[in-house]
């Protein structure tokens, strides 16, 4: 009768270890994958930056022959201190702001304007890592600008 009996503790032995392995299956998807996938912390002061980078979309962007439209063209932030960048349309044509390919921040997302950017509007972004982002309008993709955010001399 000793065979018998071992094999049958070898068969609850087997369930109590498939049972287990489910059970930290399950866990790992519960708990440990969303925690991977949640955003990352990030310094408040790169949250929220003292400062702010504005660039102005100016009248008459639209215009090919016109040189200026980003303004200025070339702009460089610094993270945790003016890291909320800015595009502020003062001229009288919708635009956009538009990666020339696509760039996601860690925190907020993907970079660019949802949808145009109506005349005396603007839109916002806060950068929460170092890039080197061209880009430009896409009604006008003759109108081109590039943001480049550097490590901040108060950034740790
Ligand atoms: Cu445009």
């Amino acid at each position: 009768m000793s065979l018998p009996s071992s094999s049958h503790a070898y068969g609850i032995g087997l369930i109590a270890v498939i049972v287990g392995a489910a059970i930290g299956v399950s866990y790992y998807q519960l708990y440990f994958i969303p925690e991977l996938n949640a955003k990352p912390i990030i310094p408040d002061k790169i949250l929220h930056p003292g400062d702010t980078t504005t660039i102005i979309i100016v009248p008459g962007a639209e215009n090919q022959a016109q040189d200026q439209n980003f303004v200025p063209k070339t702009t460089k932030a610094q993270l945790g201190v003016n890291n909320l960048v800015i595009w502020k349309n003062t001229g009288d044509t919708a635009h956009t702001v538009t990666p020339d390919k696509p760039f996601k921040d860690q925190y907020s997302g993907d970079f660019g304007s949802p949808g145009v950017i109506k005349p005396g509007t603007s839109y916002k972004f806060v950068f929460t890592q170092e890039a080197v982002i061209p880009y430009h309008c896409e009604p006008h993709p003759w109108m081109k600008g590039q943001i480049t955010i550097e490590h901040g001399a108060l950034t740790s």
